[in-house]
């Protein structure tokens, strides 16, 4: 440190400081980034509130606390219909937005300002999301820039679309506008005052202090007292009593304009806001501080829904992790309960062990029953091989079964979970089974595994006595015999069962229960076993993460805490 030199900053050592543009910056970007990607029960309020928090922050926050002498951004929103288009026409005295009968008109937003502004809305330091037409309307995405001598420079209007439109894109485009504003000119009809969607609006305009001014527009003549009251309640009990409130009568246009005197005293307010520059800065900072301190609540709701997307991903994994862990036992189950040594595989081994001219010869007694079943062994590859080939196709069917049953259950337990039916909707049939290339795969290991084991057989007991006894059945008989003896040994057969299952007689039993009952046959069908199971297990984990790769983007709980993190620099910043 420079003697005498005092660092500026207070920072707590771990708390960044930084200005309220960046903290914004910041802020928003974290909220953009949290992925709520499960359709979670509160999920899509959350998006929109999430949306509605990174476009505010977009348009209104930052080029305001970046310019807070820039021109007010007055917005004129409100049911269809009700009038706005011909209202912002009528209050310039100039057609610069059309109006019309068929609904909605406004599609895509109008901003008229005077020509000393025109730089303050032309680029995209406000609403940079739409991109500016002159000269007609450039379609949805767009802002039409007008200006025009008949707006005293200060104050810029903006033609929206409809708040309650049947169009979502109109109502989502409204809501958006409305945020940017600097102030809601918020227009509203004797027959439409009370509908839900504009009272949705105003109520956040109260919550966050939004300066606001109403318009009741279209109002009969007789009626203009009583409904005007009424509407002045509503806005009292909704904490709107501030707002003020301009009543315009139901008349016929003049030439499409509305009667200069229904129009002349909202004109004279906007223009009296426009001239004053302490009232037009009181404006923008009512608005900026409700805006800024209503962060805090909706960062929150996007938070909690981070937490709820973080926690139903744990719940579609952990039932993913179950079905999965449970098609493992599956597999080990059935080498185990030895349903392997059935069918094709037990038709091979009997032709393998059990030829009838063999069963007779093992009459001779064990010694010279051995050198023959290393004969039937050595000299016959094809049984050996068939056997193996039989085997090959049972393991398989065993690994398949588990696995789709693997899949079905997740895609069942998915379907009542949080999120995770939309996960598989529409996918039931391609998740609730094997992936495309498990058949390959699953094929490929047995094989492997065959190989491994022929390996072990080969390469084992070397200078043991066993091996020599071991290799004179041939490579592919012991190795067929290590393979049944897996299945056999850990199903907990003896020998003798064995040699029932392969239809042998007493005898044939002895010669077999002395061959299974070889410590090299038992180790190398242990070793065999621990092979298989892993080589299981790896095709089932591929299995396994095609469901866990979908919930992969879902939202985790570090996404809450980075956006409370967030916040909490906000609110140092804004301090
Ligand atoms: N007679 C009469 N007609 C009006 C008045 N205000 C609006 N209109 C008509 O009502 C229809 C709708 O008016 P717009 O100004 O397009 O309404 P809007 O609120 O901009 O409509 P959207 O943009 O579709 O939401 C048009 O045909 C206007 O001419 C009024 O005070 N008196
Ligand atoms: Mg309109």
């Amino acid at each position: 440190m420079i003697p005498g030199v005092t660092p500026r900053s207070t920072a707590v050592p771990g708390q960044d400081v930084v200005d309220l543009p960046t903290a914004l910056e910041q802020l928003r970007d974290r909220v953009a980034a949290v992925p709520l990607v499960l359709a979670t029960p509160g999920r899509d309020a959350a998006d929109r509130t999430a949306r509605s928090v990174v476009d505010q922050v977009t348009d209104h926050l930052l080029p305001r606390v970046r310019d807070m002498d820039a021109p007010l951004l007055t917005v004129v929103g409100g049911s269809t219909g009700a009038g706005k288009s011909t209202l912002v026409n009528s209050l310039l005295g100039a057609t610069v937005t059309t109006p019309g009968v068929l609904r909605p008109t406004t599609r895509s937003p109008v901003l008229v300002c005077a020509p000393a502004d025109r730089a303050a809305f032309a680029d995209d330091r406000v609403l940079p999301g739409l991109a500016r037409t002159t000269g007609g309307s450039g379609g949805p995405g767009t802002l039409q820039l007008v200006v025009t001598d008949a707006l005293p420079a200060g104050l810029a209007l903006v033609d929206a679309p409809d708040v309650d439109s049947v169009v979502e894109a109109n109502r989502d485009l409204a809501g958006q506008l409305l945020s940017a504003a600097d102030l809601w000119v918020f227009v509203t009809t004797a027959s439409r005052y009370a509908d839900a969607v504009p009272w949705d609006l105003l109520r956040t305009a109260a919550e966050r202090g939004t300066a606001l001014a109403v318009v009741l527009d279209r109002v009969p003549p007789e009626a203009v007292r009583e409904v005007a009251e009424d509407l002045h309640g509503m806005l009292g009990r909704a904490g709107l009593a501030q707002a003020a409130l301009w009543v315009v009568e139901e008349r016929p246009l003049v030439d499409g304009f509305l009667p200069e005197d229904q129009v002349a005293p909202l004109r004279s307010w906007l223009h009296g806001l426009a001239a004053d520059a302490g009232a037009r800065a009181a404006v923008v900072r009512q608005t900026l501080v409700g805006a800024l301190a209503s962060l805090d609540e909706r960062v929150a709701v996007v938070g909690v829904a981070a937490q709820e997307q973080a926690a139903a991903a744990g719940a579609l994994a952990a039932a993913a992790d179950t079905a999965y862990r449970r098609a493992e036992e599956a597999v080990d189950e059935g080498v185990r309960s030895g349903t392997l040594l059935r069918g094709e595989v037990l038709a091979r081994w009997q032709e393998f062990v059990g030829t009838g001219e063999w069963m007779r010869s093992l009459q001779a007694g064990i010694g010279r029953l051995r050198d023959r079943v290393t004969a039937a062994f050595s000299g016959k590859a094809t049984p050996a091989e068939d056997l193996q080939v039989a085997l090959e196709s049972s393991v398989e069917h065993l690994l398949r079964a588990s696995a789709d049953e693997a899949a079905e259950r997740t895609v069942t337990s998915w379907r009542g979970l949080p999120g995770g039916a939309a996960l598989v909707a529409g996918r039931e049939r391609e998740l609730g089974t094997v992936t495309p290339g498990f058949t390959e795969a699953a094929a490929d290991e047995v094989r492997g595994w065959q190989g491994a084991v022929l390996g072990l057989v080969r390469d084992e007991g070397a200078g043991k006595r066993s091996r020599a006894r071991l290799l004179s059945w041939g490579v592919n008989g012991a190795g067929a015999v290590v393979m049944v003896a897996v299945f056999a040994q850990t199903a907990g057969l003896s020998g003798a069962e064995v040699a029932v299952a392969g239809g042998t007689t007493v005898v044939g039993q002895r010669v077999l229960e002395a061959v299974f009952g070889d410590a090299a046959i038992r180790q190398l069908a242990d070793r065999a076993r621990t092979d298989l199971d892993a080589r299981a297990a790896r095709l089932l984990h591929v299995e396994h993460d095609r469901f866990v790769a979908l919930l992969e983007p879902a939202a985790t709980p570090a996404d809450a805490e980075e956006l409370r993190a967030a916040v909490a620099v906000l609110g140092r910043a804004r301090s």
